[in-house]
């Protein structure tokens, strides 16, 4: 494998968005509402029509077809199924349905995300992921979806970044619902993976229909954001005291809640919170890995997360380090299970990094297959231009550019969608791919 350029044949190559990211018009969700609240995200500019792609993903999915997708990352939007306890849209979910079609016929594998973020306002209105009861909607609202879609999806992905999700929300009061208080983020993470036990068990006991033909009816996985921490100063005890922690809870802790069936989650000054949840035990038949970047840890600092000094940096002042995604997939393949990137890309509006990142973020993957990590798909994060969430419009994430301030919403193809393509078309690192890469 090391010197052979190919990935392993039925390999996954896509795209992955999220619904409120790039459809446009989710009116009837928390982060929504939040956006209208004066100074909560960064240039002002909210989600809006976003890409237009709720009215647009058939053209969408054929300039993914046509670049060699094979797979994609979409998330359903919950606000938009039930935009009401208990009241079902018919017309979102024959919308879902034309988008599974849709993705049919480009001969398009779906990966689909059933928690990005967003809350129906009814479910942010009646505690959020702070309730238990969220726990029940939630599990309510995967059996619906296992019901209805399991003819189309195989590949199901309950939660994204429940970390993520619960720090910037609740730790950091930077998403909705805009709290500060740790000891409410760390209840919030033990929901979400209380969750992604349910979800596992209700899909597999409710989506029996094998929609690609290979004898798998459905493979439930969530989506870890991998991040990878280190001491600012390895020399330092108290750096590499804080690094530690922060991995502990961060990344260490979500693993074990699904290794070992036992959520326990602590940070300094707040209310430790431990679970035994026998369902959660083994609760994954993929590990998905979300992988973007390095954050240096100082102690005792203002600001506690830095970019290594020197390192190349993306539009959102992310270290750019590719062989990190080699390390985050040898760990993640330690538990045995099979990994797909769910996500990965740079931030990086003149796509002039991102086209040597692709080939190099290639190139870990392939060394960590080659290491003996079952990797079994890369979805790039992500086909458009879209909404990032409190930084706006500002990080540009697309294979396709996207102006939301362009009335036509015209998508312009970057370099490094061809680089992505030759990948996928050739499945394997080719010299064809380090051209485009280079140019
Ligand atoms: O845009 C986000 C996505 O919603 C979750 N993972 C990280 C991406 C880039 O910040």
């Amino acid at each position: 494998m090391a010197n052979d350029p190919r990935f392993p044949a039925g390999f996954l190559w896509g795209a992955a968005t999220s619904a409120h990211q790039v459809e446009g018009g989710n009116r009837r969700n928390d982060w929504w509402r939040f956006e209208q609240r004066p100074g909560v995200v960064r240039g002002g500019r909210g989600s809006g029509d976003a890409c237009g792609h709720y009215g647009r993903f058939d053209a969408d999915f054929a300039l993914a077809a046509a670049d060699g997708h094979n797979a994609h990352r979409l998330s359903l939007e919950w606000s938009r199924i039930e935009p009401d306890r208990g009241r079902i849209d018919a017309c979102a979910v024959a919308h879902y349905h034309d988008v599974f079609a849709s993705l049919k016929r480009h001969r398009i594998v779906p990966v689909v995300t059933l928690h990005h973020f967003t809350n129906p306002l009814w479910i942010a209105d009646a505690g959020g992921w702070e309730s238990r009861a969220t726990v029940d909607r939630y599990a309510d609202f995967v059996r619906f979806c296992a019901r209805e879609f399991g003819g189309e999806v195989d590949w199901w992905c309950t939660v994204n970044e429940p970390e993520v999700f619960a720090f910037r929300g609740w730790s950091e009061g930077i998403w909705p619902p805009g709290v500060r208080d740790d000891s409410r983020a760390l209840e919030v993470i033990a929901n979400q993976l209380e969750a992604h036990g349910r979800a596992f068990h209700v899909l597999h006991a409710e989506d029996r229909a094998d929609a690609d033909g290979d004898g798998i009816a459905a493979r439930v996985g969530f989506a870890k954001h991998y991040v990878q921490l280190e001491a600012l100063r390895a020399w330092h005890p108290l750096d590499r005291l804080q690094a530690l922690l922060e991995r502990r809870v961060f990344v260490e802790a979500i693993e074990q809640a699904t290794s070992e069936g036992v959520v326990d989650l602590s940070i300094p000054g707040a209310k430790r919170v431990k679970r035994v949840l026998p369902e959660l035990e083994g609760a994954l038949d993929y590990y998905g890995l979300n992988y973007y970047t390095r954050w240096r840890v100082r102690s005792l600092a203002a600001v506690p997360h830095v970019a290594t000094p020197g390192a190349l940096l993306n539009d959102l002042g992310w270290e750019v380090w590719p062989d990190g995604l080699r390390r985050a997939l040898l760990a993640a393949g330690r538990f045995g299970k099979p990994v797909l990137v769910t996500e990965n890309g740079v931030a990086d509006a003149h796509d002039t990094i991102r086209p040597g990142a692709l080939l190099a973020f290639a190139g870990a993957m392939h060394a960590a297959i080659a290491q003996g990590v079952d990797v079994r798909g890369y979805l790039h994060w992500s086909l458009l231009d879209n909404f990032e969430w409190s930084d706006g419009w500002h990080g540009r994430f697309g294979l396709y550019a996207v102006d939301p301030g362009d009335p036509a919403l015209t998508r312009t193809r970057r370099r490094s969608a061809e680089v992505l393509a030759r990948l996928a078309r050739a499945n394997a690192i080719t010299d064809a791919v380090r051209e485009a890469a280079a140019h």
